[in-house]
């Protein structure tokens, strides 16, 4: 696991607890600090004992020019969080947005006619692509109207139908199939008087503190939540299979997961 800050990094967790399940007792998972302008050296030092390594932010985009080999999907995201050593190549995948779209799926969410996206970043990239899983259209209310803009040809890629709403029209994203509010921890206030109708299905990326606002607002709605956890889960059992060719033992993972947020 690369990134800056790492620290707070939950997937040693989630990948240790899944190798200890499966008896990888030589398999070990940690998490390193590296910078981006560290990266391409970072990699240019591992041994052939390294099967591939998870990266989060500020890592995502520089990791295409580190690559061999890149997916579409993550060519097209700008962004990917999983490097697989292979045969001497580095294979760079995302497990972002088919996590994001496993964990809707979780929740019983497999299909919506509108997704509205809260922010504008690089996890509404994910959010765009979990969209086109839904065959929905997307909304996506911004602060900032020129972020949404970045989006626009990704949006255009994925054969999703994509608006920009006036970010003072929040409230209307309470009518929407699915919210899935990619904003940051420093902006989770924001949506706190949000009304989810009890039908939408609300997917807040952030999980610590939990609930967020909006996370708060449609449980006491009925809504059906979806948490940043599960998210951090979803992508993990992806990376999970990708690094060691094995299916991932998924309740020993969550199980995990769950005891470390509770400690
Ligand atoms: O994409 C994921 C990454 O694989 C792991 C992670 C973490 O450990 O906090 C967060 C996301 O960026």
């Amino acid at each position: 696991m690369l990134g800056r800050p790492v620290g707070h990094s939950l997937s040693p967790v989630l990948h240790n607890a899944g190798y200890a399940a499966l008896g990888l007792s030589d398999w070990s998972y940690a998490a390193i600090d590296v910078g981006e302008d560290e990266l391409e050296s970072f990699v240019a030092g591992l041994g052939p004992e390294w099967a591939g390594l998870s990266l989060t932010m500020p890592l995502k985009e520089v990791a295409l020019s580190v690559a061999t080999e890149v997916t579409p999907l993550t060519r097209v995201l700008g962004a990917g969080n999983t490097l697989v050593l292979r045969g001497g190549g580095l294979f760079l995948d995302n497990t972002d947005a088919p996590g994001a779209v496993a964990a809707l799926a979780d929740a019983g969410c497999t299909s919506a006619a509108e997704i509205a996206i809260v922010g504008a970043g690089g996890t509404a990239r994910a959010a765009l692509a979990a969209a086109s899983s839904l065959g929905a259209r997307a909304t996506v209310y911004a602060r900032r109207p020129a972020a949404v803009v970045d989006l626009l040809p990704v949006a255009a890629q994925l054969d999703v139908p994509i608006v920009a709403a006036h970010w003072e029209d929040l409230a209307d994203a309470a009518r929407a199939d699915v919210i899935v509010s990619t904003v940051p921890k420093s902006a989770a206030g924001s949506l706190a008087d949000l009304k989810p109708h009890p039908d939408t299905v609300v997917f807040d990326v952030l999980y610590d503190p939990w609930p967020t606002p909006l996370a708060a607002a449609a449980l006491a709605a009925g809504c059906r939540v979806v948490s940043g956890l599960d998210l951090l889960a979803a992508q993990a059992y992806l990376q999970f299979a990708l690094f060691t060719g094995l299916a991932a033992p998924k309740a020993a993972m969550r199980a995990a997961l769950d005891a470390a947020v509770a400690a």
